[in-house]
């Protein structure tokens, strides 16, 4: 029974992968590394719930263990977001633990010369590595705050984030520390905050099976989200009725299956949107009692430029952010300017695909779901892509009921659980919170058991992303600190700090500390790497797309001496907080204590219980109204903390998962499928609204309780062109992403045979009529040149993707083929995301 069940999935996995993959069978190359060596057992011991270790889907997974190794995995069929399935991915996710060259020992670098290299190191004790980084942080900490930085992740679990921002926000007072979210979700994060002033989506993947029409708007689900894609495909099978658009600036896997395939150039996705709004106003289809019960106008501030240069100040602070109130009519005016014809032109798609999708917005018997990825987040207007698609699904009240939502994809396993819901953002605090805000500081130092006013030097965010690596690459951060991440290869405009600069800049001196489970672009640039526990080597949660809290249990012990994130953590904590006092405590007691084991002078040895504390911490920021303190109980009724409310921690594992925010009815906690609209919680509706303003409010029907006097704004937003724009000596757009096999920089996909054979290798996609002009065959090697650098890549006519004349793609997996050399820094100035999606390159054969 269970082998056949195994041989099964297999099979189905493996069809997945074909199909999807288009696979061209090659040889392996070796990838520089050995590769995974899982053995599958018939009969194991014991079985564990878990969750994926990829992508925002946050599949459940079933693990098996035999004799302490984890043995086999299949889909978990109680996680309510995956319901049994995995993708191809998924199905090896448990060999990801086995690569042979597991880091398993501290390592000191000895040779600076050898940097960029990964030579020159030698093995540590933990002891020495923790005592040296310690030393380090203190020593520059001490010289000037401001030259210490914390880069996190959307792939730390939540309770690793949050030691993470408590240790550096509450620990040494310091905001730089941001998350490679920031690459990822804050574009979503900004869109969410300025129309909603709630982070996060208010549907659910239920969504997926009630909808009439899907749009995709910069999103490759049939790779990056498979499961998610496999129930949107379901929908239509059984309902042939059911559409799909595809609007994307690339023939994709995904555009196959669409019905209407609107291929747009890079950017111009701004006057599309501003296009269907257009018309749903002249031709008075928007929902016009939605609106007047609903809704407020707004303008922000435009011509927000590009940020080429370091020059933060001026485009941080043009109010970019700054938006005001206007009528209904004088939104109507500015948006009237988008007709189809102007769309059309600026985006090359014609007006009649545009209006037959304006036309599906228009119709009020149909539901409609948006849903979105990088191709939005990843824009130097990302905030305005984010506002433009709320403000269609807004004007026709296409939001927040089953079958109808904008529905934005995260893309880590907990982008959303972790980067976003604790915090780990320059400006941000658990729960929403921000540092700017005094009650949102003092709300947080109650909770932490900090003096009042403790916080207040935090009061102005740290170092963004892209401006922490800016200043690493001009020697300003000298101590670096990261956390499940491969910024050496992920980062755009590496130059910047790998040292080889077209200008010469781009030194890399600072003290740089890797905490990893793989040799990568990054441990190579480290002078201390921590070798990590991945996955189920330790528990963990992650926190998924619709909002799905889900927990692992720790399945295996880690190789070697590599240890669980936290416990790294803690031993710097309280090397660095020794000697540090808050009011008249030890500074570690206060911050750490209750997770520290005094007799044998470390962490708690049990891993659940260090969990299940900080968890139930954590959760006292969103449970106000179950605290003895009166004065967290009132802060945080006004602050309406409960519009995020967490369940008990051993919920999660009863119930494999549950999406926030969870209400306790009758005794049993039950999730939030649908936010702000009412109904019976049991179904998946939101009761907060009601039990907090229902009898107050004229919203009978749905509350919008976190938004500015409960009404959610339609903010107009113009469109403006990318950074670069290809010209005549750079006359190509370069996008870039991913395939469904690898996961970001391949360091654990890549040591799984079966995806590395399945893409062994980087390649550009080209336009078979721009490779007949370039006098260039399908396979031969090619230069991707543009103002900043260069790789050499395999030029492919016939790849899985078809880019439009005058665009070629490039995915980021391969360590050998760097392709963030080539790619743009510029961000969204209000989100500050930076652009991965389009800049200028020439093609030369190499
Ligand atoms: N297999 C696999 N799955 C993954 C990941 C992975 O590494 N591998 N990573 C996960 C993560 S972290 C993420 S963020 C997601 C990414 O998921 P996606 O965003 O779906 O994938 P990408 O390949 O990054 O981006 C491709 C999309 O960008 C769109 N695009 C390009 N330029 C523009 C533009 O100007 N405007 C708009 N609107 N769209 C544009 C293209 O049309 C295309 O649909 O995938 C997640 N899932
Ligand atoms: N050109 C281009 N570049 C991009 C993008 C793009 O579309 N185009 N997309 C951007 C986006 S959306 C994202 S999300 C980023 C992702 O960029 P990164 O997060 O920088 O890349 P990953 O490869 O996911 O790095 C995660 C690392 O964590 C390690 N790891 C795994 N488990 C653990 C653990 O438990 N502890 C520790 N300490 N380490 C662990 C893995 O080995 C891996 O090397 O890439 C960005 N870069
Ligand atoms: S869809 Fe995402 S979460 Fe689900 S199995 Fe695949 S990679 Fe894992
Ligand atoms: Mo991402």
């Amino acid at each position: 029974m269970e082998l056949s069940r195994r041989t099964l999935l297999k099979a189905t996995a493996i069809s997945m992968t074909m199909a999807a993959a288009g696979c061209k069978k090659k040889e392996a190359k070796p990838a520089g590394t050995e590769v995974a060596t899982a053995v599958e057992s018939t009969e194991p011991d014991e079985w564990k719930s878990t969750v994926c270790r990829f992508c925002g889907t946050g599949c459940g997974v079933l693990v098996e263990i035999k004799d302490g190794k984890v043995v086999a995995t299949k889909g978990d069929p109680d996680n309510r977001s995956s319901r049994g399935l995995n993708c191809i991915k998924g199905f090896y996710v448990g060999k990801i633990l086995f690569g042979k060259d597991r880091l398993t020992k501290p390592l000191i670098r000895e040779d600076k010369s050898k940097k960029g290299t990964m030579e020159g190191f030698r093995e540590a004790s933990w002891e020495e590595a923790l005592d040296l980084v310690a030393k380090k942080l203190k020593e520059n900490y001490e010289k000037d705050p401001k030259s210490i930085a914390f880069w996190g992740s959307g792939q730390q679990t939540i309770i690793d984030g949050y030691v993470s921002v408590k240790l550096w926000k509450a620990g040494l007072l310091s905001n730089n520390i941001d998350p490679n979210a920031r690459l990822c979700m804050a574009s979503a994060v900004t869109g969410f905050m300025s129309t909603f002033q709630s982070d996060e989506p208010m549907g659910s993947y239920k969504d997926l099976d009630e909808a009439d029409v899907f749009v995709t708007w910069g999103a490759n689900m049939a790779e990056m989200h498979p499961v998610l894609f496999s129930r949107l495909t379901a929908r239509k099978l059984a309902n042939p009725s059911v559409k799909l658009y595809d609007i994307t600036t690339r023939h994709s896997r995904t555009s196959e299956v669409a019905d209407s395939v609107l291929v747009f150039r890079p950017q111009s996705d701004l006057a599309i949107a501003n296009a269907i709004a257009n018309y749903l106003i002249q031709n008075k289809k928007y929902d016009q009692k939605f609106v007047d019960e609903h809704l407020q106008f707004r303008a922000g501030t435009e011509n927000l430029g590009h940020s080429f240069k370091d020059d933060y100040d001026v485009t941080d602070g043009k109010d970019a952010d700054k938006v005001w109130n206007i009528t209904f009519e004088e939104y109507k005016k500015s948006v009237s300017t988008y007709t189809f014809e102007k769309a059309a032109e600026i985006s090359g798609v014609p007006t009649g695909d545009i209006e037959a999708l304006a036309k599906e917005f228009g119709d009020p018997e149909k539901k409609i779901m948006s849903l979105w990825t990088m191709g939005m987040n990843q824009h130097t207007r990302g905030t305005w892509i984010n506002n433009l698609v709320y403000n269609i699904h807004l004007l026709t009240g296409k939001i927040s009921k089953p079958g109808n939502g904008p529905f934005s994809l995260t893309g880590q396993p907990s982008a959303c659980g972790t980067a976003r819901e604790v915090g780990v953002f320059s400006h941000r605090l658990p729960s929403d919170m921000v540092v700017g805000n005094p009650e949102h500081r003092k709300y947080t130092e109650m909770i932490w058991n900090l003096p009042p006013g403790y916080l207040d030097p935090i009061e102005k965010p740290g170092f963004h992303t892209v401006k922490m690596f800016r200043e690493l690459g001009k020697g300003n951060v000298k101590f670096l600190w990261s956390m499940s991440n491969n910024w050496g290869q992920t980062m755009p405009k590496l130059n910047r700090f790998r040292g080889n600069d077209a200008d010469g800049k781009g030194v890399l001196d600072g003290f740089i500390v890797v905490s990893e489970v793989y040799p990568t672009r990054s441990t190579e640039l480290a002078d201390v790497v921590f070798p990590a526990a991945m996955w189920v080597e330790r528990e963990g949660q992650f926190g998924n797309a619709e909002r799905r809290t889900s927990v692992f249990e720790k399945c295996t012990e880690p190789p070697g001496e590599a240890k669980w994130d936290i416990w790294t953590l803690v031993q710097v904590a309280k090397r660095v907080l020794d000697g540090r006092k808050i009011g008249n405590k030890p500074a570690f007691d206060v911050l750490f204590g209750n997770i520290w084991d005094y007799d044998k002078n470390d962490l708690l040895e049990d891993g659940h219980e260090v969990n299940s504390r900080l968890w139930a911490e954590y959760r006292s920021f969103t449970n106000p109204h179950e605290s003895e303190n009166k004065e967290i109980q009132e802060l945080g009724k006004k602050l309406k903390m409960k519009a995020k409310q967490m369940a008990p921690y051993e919920e999660y594992f009863k119930q494999h998962g549950i999406c926030w925010p969870v209400r306790e009815v009758n005794g049993k906690w039950v999730e939030t499928n649908w936010r702000y609209v009412h109904g019976k919680q049991e179904e998946g509706f939101d009761q907060y609204g009601v039990e907090e303003f229902g009898k107050v409010g004229k919203y009978k029907d749905i509350d919008f309780y976190k938004s500015d006097d409960h009404r959610p704004s339609v903010i107009f937003r113009p469109f403006e062109d990318a950074a670069e724009i290809p010209d005549a000596e750079y006359p190509f757009w370069l996008c870039t992403g991913r395939v469904l096999e690898h996961w970001h920089s391949g360091s654990m996909t890549r040591r799984v045979p079966e995806l590395h054979r399945a893409v062994p290798e980087a390649f550009c996609e080209i336009h078979p009529k721009d490779a007949e002009t370039m006098g260039i065959q399908n396979g031969d090697m090619v230069k991707v040149v543009s103002r900043r650098g260069e790789v050499q890549v395999k030029a492919t006519t016939k790849g899985r993707g078809n880019p439009p004349q005058g665009l070629v793609y490039v995915p980021f997996f391969a360590e050998e083929t760097l392709i963030n050399l080539v790619t743009l820094d510029c961000y969204c100035p209000i989100s500050k995301q930076p652009d991965y999606k389009k800049c200028a390159v020439k093609i030369v054969k190499a």
